[in-house]
């Protein structure tokens, strides 16, 4: 009796290693492993019936029959981890009969194409460029530009405030402004600067409003600096970005920290299109980062470059230039 079941178990033990050596997926293996070692397996059947046998058989099929499973379990494990190695091989190799793909090129960002273009403009002029921080100080975005906390100006910037545990008073800056006084604090005049960088205003978005985008802040100041020095550099500006025959508009406008205050259209198709304020800076500006006033004049402007290349590339809606869609951004 023991000889038959001796003989099944080396019958079982063939089969199930020579259909082993046809595996090569993870589901076949499944399927193998169901069938040799599963609850109805051929294997578990002769288990199963062990207490059937003569008393005598009992022990000796039961240890062949132990032998086996154990075995047919190593193997299984062997098999599972050969097939899932044999599959990252294959994620991992490269497939040399694939034909040459073009690899894809990075870009400049259209905002920073313009920002480099109206940078280098002014570089051109004697402007040197400065960068500040995002993270601004209450006193720099506002107090030290003459715009106090009751003021109505402060309307205009609708501020995003940071939560701090040691600073009630940072924001992200509205404006490139506060790098005017943080400029004249550190330097001496002469000063001529250009300062680009990103700002954010808590505001509501449509066509030619995003919540945050640059600007460009100029500033000169030195001893007899006058408003024709200020319309000179920004029509010499307005010359090298959109060339020689752009007619530009001057009208009055409000900025606390300047005095006289005004911005600047352009003639775009016949329509007049504003692209920056500017003014004299205030002498309350100067005054508060210990410049002598009697002494020294300055001008200042800052402009918005997307709005500048939506008017350079036609471009219809200022959100194009950070909704991340490709097909916008690799037009410019
Ligand atoms: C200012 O921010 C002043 N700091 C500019 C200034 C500097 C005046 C120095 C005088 C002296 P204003 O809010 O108008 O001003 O913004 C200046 C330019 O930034 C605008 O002409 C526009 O080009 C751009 N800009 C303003 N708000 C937005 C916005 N929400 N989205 C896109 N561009 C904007």
């Amino acid at each position: 009796m023991s000889d038959k079941s001796i003989n099944q178990l080396t019958a079982i033990k063939l089969e199930a290693l020579s259909d082993l050596g046809n595996l090569d997926s993870i589901d076949q293996l499944e399927n193998w492993r169901v069938k040799y070692l599963g609850r109805k397996g051929n294997l578990t059947n002769i288990l199963r019936g062990i207490s059937t046998l003569p008393v005598d058989d009992r022990k000796i099929v039961g240890t062949e029959a132990n032998k086996l499973r154990s075995s047919l379990e190593e193997e299984y494990e062997e098999a599972l981890s050969t097939i899932k190695s044999g599959q990252y091989d294959q994620v991992d190799s490269i497939d040399i009969t694939l034909p040459g793909r073009k690899p894809k090129i990075g870009r400049l960002h259209p905002s920073t194409n313009m920002i480099r273009e109206i940078v280098h403009a002014f570089n051109e002029m004697g402007f040197q460029t400065v960068e500040g921080s995002e993270i601004e100080l209450e006193k720099y975005n506002f107090d030290m530009l003459n715009i106090p906390a009751d003021h109505p100006a402060r309307d205009q910037w609708d501020t995003i405030w940071l939560d701090s545990d040691s600073h009630d008073d940072l924001l992200l800056r509205t404006h490139t402004s506060p790098m005017q006084a943080r400029v004249m604090e550190k330097n001496d005049p002469p000063v001529r600067v250009i300062v680009p960088g990103k700002c954010y205003r808590y505001e509501a978005t449509d066509a030619t409003h995003e919540w945050h985008f640059n600007q460009i802040e100029g500033l000169a100041v030195d001893e007899n600096i006058t408003f024709a020095d200020l319309k000179g550099t920004l029509y010499e500006f307005v010359k090298k970005i959109f060339g020689p025959s752009r007619k530009v508009r001057f009208r009055c406008d409000f900025f606390p920290f300047v005095e006289p205050g005004v911005d600047m259209s352009i003639d775009w198709n016949g329509r007049w299109i504003e692209i920056l304020g500017a003014g004299m800076v205030h002498p309350k500006v100067l005054d508060a980062v210990g410049y002598d006033t009697e002494k020294y004049t300055g001008f200042a402007f800052g402009m918005g470059p997307e709005r500048i290349s939506m008017l350079q590339n036609e471009i219809t809606d200022i959100r194009n230039f950070y909704s991340n869609d490709l097909r916008f951004l690799s037009q410019f």
